[in-house]
């Protein structure tokens, strides 16, 4: 007898959830991704700012079964990114799946599957539930007295206006994140005077942006083997690199001597003192750029590390009462990693994720739930975010949904979720490891909870992908 199908509803048309419908498309078995916008790409649809570009370089950061000979640059530009993956969501006929422009107001484990209600009042019914909705997308907006008063242009780096002549703006960018510093540049080539409001200093490691020619780019697409070769030495790069974040040695004293030497080129030493952290490398996400100091040695543009006191209609003011005239703010001061997943998702015993989570997430190896019968996360609370490409980690995580998605198909009509001992022992595990990284010695980051825990995975990458190479079922309960 043939055995049922499940069905898998996705949300999220972002990197994770395309790929997750690409391996079950493969894998012939029926699903819906639910997005709430109008195209795919998640990310690198909704951020559109001057600069933008991946930290991750572009031959690592893409599908491993779908390689780019054509990428333009080392860390390719934004809008390439984003037509690389609505390029994927077209040849994998993935778009006919998605539902645009709908959000999910509930979802519900009832009678054995889960019940989720549209925005629009429509009702789905699936077996499988993946969240594919990523940790960084809820913007951050800064709590600054008169915002709504200024009389230029101000919003938040995910809301870029295309429209928006910058040519002779007096522009300020506040938020010195990844963010904030690639924009530097671009912005600074159009600006009358360009003002970055620091609150923290960041440590940079010195990174080049290598532009690839056409000649390189035509080898590359005669010899397939050049593009998986720059894959594998930029994956084990970033694999050495996760050791220097989660372990104490020599990559976190080659990343800290990288920093230092670069700080040291700043020429100025007021300059110089203002851009000096006082942290550890690598405790808030390192930046990976090369222009940055050289920008702001420039004599258009300045950098305030007063703290602002308030917006004024002509612009921000700073708690030494100097008025900062201003056309244009950008708030590059990122998201709230913390409001993760779909609202309002209801388990099997009425609890909800946001009660589960009251004092913090707490998954089983980042991608379960206890009560939460076939419920999955990609990139979710403790995926290695922070250290290694997110594509690498999804590419592992949806094998290992899938691998889950084939078991229940195996036991008839029950589901599986895992064990409250199965997730409390991980989170003891990952208590203790989390002792040895440098994300804990002392700053403030969107990597830690509200209680201080980095949501990140503590080990390696090498470790991420062998724990998750296939689910330890005898950690799950079947429902
Ligand atoms: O955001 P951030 P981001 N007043 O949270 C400041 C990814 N990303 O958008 O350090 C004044 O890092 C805040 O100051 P402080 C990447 O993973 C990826 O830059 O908290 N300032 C900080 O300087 C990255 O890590 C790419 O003191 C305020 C900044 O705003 C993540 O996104 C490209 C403030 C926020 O920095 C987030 O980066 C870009 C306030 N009230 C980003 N509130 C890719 O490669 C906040 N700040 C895909």
């Amino acid at each position: 007898m043939k055995r049922r199908q499940l069905e898998t509803c996705i949300v999220g048309a972002g990197m994770s959830g395309l790929l997750m419908a690409i391996r079950l498309k493969k894998a012939g078995r029926p699903f819906q991704i639910i997005e709430k916008a109008h195209s795919v790409g998640g990310t690198w649809r909704e951020n559109r700012y001057p600069g933008l570009t991946c930290d991750v370089p572009s031959f690592f950061y893409s599908y491993s079964f779908e390689p780019n000979p054509d990428w333009t640059h080392r860390f390719s530009p934004g809008p390439e990114i984003r037509a690389y993956f609505e390029r994927v969501a077209e040849k994998y006929g993935l778009l006919e799946h998605v539902r645009f422009g709908e959000t999910i107001s509930a979802a519900r484990y009832e009678g054995g599957a889960w019940s989720i209600e549209t925005g629009r009042g429509d009702r789905i019914r699936a077996e499988v539930l993946v969240d594919a909705t990523g940790p960084l997308h809820i913007k951050n907006y800064p709590e600054i007295p008169g915002m709504d008063d200024f009389e230029g242009a101000l919003f938040h780096s995910a809301d870029w206006d295309d429209e928006l002549d910058l040519r002779g703006k007096r522009i300020a960018v506040i938020g010195n994140g990844s963010t904030g510093v690639q924009m530097m540049k671009p912005l600074a080539e159009q600006a009358s005077e360009l003002t970055l409001f620091q609150r923290t200093a960041q440590w940079i490691f010195p990174v080049g942006n290598q532009r690839y020619s056409e000649s390189q780019r035509r080898w590359t697409r005669r010899l397939p083997i050049l593009g998986w070769l720059t894959r594998q030495f930029y994956k084990r790069l970033f694999d050495l690199a996760s050791v220097g974040v989660t372990q104490d040695g020599y990559w976190r004293r080659r990343m800290k001597k990288g920093c230092e030497e670069h700080l040291a080129s700043v020429r100025d030493p007021e300059l110089r003192a203002k851009l000096t952290p006082d942290y550890e490398p690598g405790c808030k996400r390192l930046i990976l750029n090369r222009d940055f100091y050289r920008v702001l040695e420039r004599d258009h543009v300045h950098l305030v590390t007063g703290r602002i006191d308030r917006i004024e209609p002509r612009g921000v003011v700073t708690a030494d009462g100097r008025l900062h005239e201003l056309d244009v703010i950008v708030l590059a001061t990122g998201f709230r990693a913390h409001d993760w997943g779909i609202d309002n998702v209801v388990g099997a015993e009425g609890l909800s994720l946001a009660e589960a989570w009251a004092s913090g997430p707490r998954t089983y190896r980042s991608i379960t739930m206890p009560g939460f019968p076939n419920f999955f996360m990609l990139v979710g609370p403790n995926s290695p975010i922070g250290n290694i490409s997110i594509i690498d980690v999804s590419e592992t995580q949806t094998r290992y949904v899938l691998d889950c998605i084939r078991r229940i198909e195996k036991a008839e009509g029950r589901a599986l979720a895992p064990k409250p001992e199965a997730a409390e022992r991980f989170q003891a595990e990952l208590r203790e490891a989390m002792k040895g990284t440098v994300w804990i010695t002392g700053c403030n980051s969107w990597y830690l909870d509200p209680d201080g825990i980095p949501t990140l995975w503590p080990w390696s990458a090498a470790q991420f992908h062998r724990v998750m190479r296939r689910p330890e079922f005898g950690d799950f309960d079947w429902i």
